[in-house]
């Protein structure tokens, strides 16, 4: 289902863009996104969960299935790890003709640090059995998708789940998890896509069959038309957002700045390989000149920032940045159009007018 540009925004579509919210793009300004500023995706309802009576359960094709309570969990030795986030719908509502789902223009990304128990671990413990393949990690919210009732299920490959470095956390930013953010426990994959990181985690089953779950097998593939199978969504690819510069203007968000140099600052980061370069445009991705880099962090699959000084000559501009990752990947100036609006990359543009 698709909407054309001058059809607006449904009812549908707004009542879901504010219960999920993007990220504010001055919250870039922060190397860890606080808490209310991270964005926000829920496909069904966010369930209140009882601590006391919650467990986590590992079993299916296992040796030692295992059963831990919430403060079990928080006895075992804890790992923490910072890292961007980001859906892999973002940039959906750009892409023409819109794809009818969650209308993120190119915000919903946040940055925070998880802490709780590394998966590799308690995998070991439970000890699959050769033949598995799969494990499958099940959540307490339930919905219906597409016709398809289910709760909120999610696969990654044995090889993935224990590689990976996906951490089971239970503390975001120094707190326990907030209701939304998933409440008492997530799987948190550093590097992929948002959709992987399961929230309200209870239960998580290794298999020997491929998983054919709905969110797996039928949502969150890229398709360039309706009747290909397409290829799973899994890594984020490269980009870059910049802090608009100068105030904006109240409805239209338009940019206002002083002639002169103009400090521009933003993030960068990317699923598969560290970003190494983010380059910055002036006059809408016509020339580009390099920004500068900064380092915050030690985790390969948080941000990183960037910076450069303009010179906004009197007028009105296009600013854009992009970055590029250490595999050559660069983000591109128009996005690839595909069913599910997945994976939008395409530079940001922002509309400056200097006085
Ligand atoms: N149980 C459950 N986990 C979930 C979701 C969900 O709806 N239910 N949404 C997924 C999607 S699509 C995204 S983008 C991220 C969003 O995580 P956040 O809301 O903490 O930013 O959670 C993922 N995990
Ligand atoms: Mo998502």
């Amino acid at each position: 289902m698709v909407a054309s540009a001058e059809h607006g925004i449904s009812r549908e579509e707004l009542r879901l863009a504010a219960r999920n919210h993007a990220m504010p793009l001055e919250g870039l300004r922060w190397p860890i996104t606080p808490v209310g500023l991270h964005y926000l995706l829920v496909h069904y309802d966010v369930p209140l969960v009882d601590p006391e009576g919650w467990r986590l359960d590992v079993s299916g094709a296992v040796e030692r299935p295992v059963s831990l309570t919430l403060d079990e969990l928080r006895e075992r030795p804890v790992v923490e790890l910072t890292v961007t986030m980001e859906c892999a719908g973002n940039g959906r509502a750009l892409i023409e003709p819109r794809p009818l789902s969650q209308p993120w223009l190119m915000e919903a990304v946040g940055a925070a640090t998880w802490r709780g128990v590394p998966l590799a671990s308690l995998l070991d413990e439970a000890a699959p059995a050769v033949s598995a393949v799969e494990v499958v990690f099940s959540a307490l919210d339930r919905g219906i998708e597409a016709g398809v009732e289910q709760r909120y299920e999610r696969s990654l490959s044995l090889a993935e789940a224990r590689e990976s470095g996906a951490v089971l956390a239970y503390d975001m930013n120094g707190d326990p998890l907030p209701p939304q953010h998933g409440f008492p426990l997530r799987l948190v994959v550093p590097g992929w896509y948002g959709m992987t990181n399961v929230k309200w985690l209870t239960g998580i089953t290794v298999t020997t069959e491929p998983f054919g779950g709905y969110q797996n097998a039928t949502s969150y593939r890229y398709r360039r038309s309706e009747a290909e199978p397409g290829r799973t969504v899994t890594h984020m690819r490269p980009r870059s957002l910049m802090v608009p510069p100068g105030i904006p203007d109240f409805f239209t968000r338009a940019r206002t700045v002083e002639i002169g140099p103009v400090g521009l600052e933003g993030r960068a980061w990317s699923g598969l390989e560290p970003v190494v370069r983010v380059e910055v445009s002036a006059d809408g991705g016509t020339t580009w000149a390099d920004a500068e880099l900064t380092h915050d962090f030690d985790d390969p699959f948080a941000w990183r920032g960037w910076s450069y000084r303009w010179q906004a000559a009197r007028g009105d501009h296009v600013l854009c940045c992009r970055a590029t990752d250490a595999a050559g990947e660069t983000q591109p100036l128009e996005p690839e159009w595909n069913v599910g609006g997945y994976e939008n990359n395409a530079v940001q543009r922002v509309d400056v007018h200097v006085r």
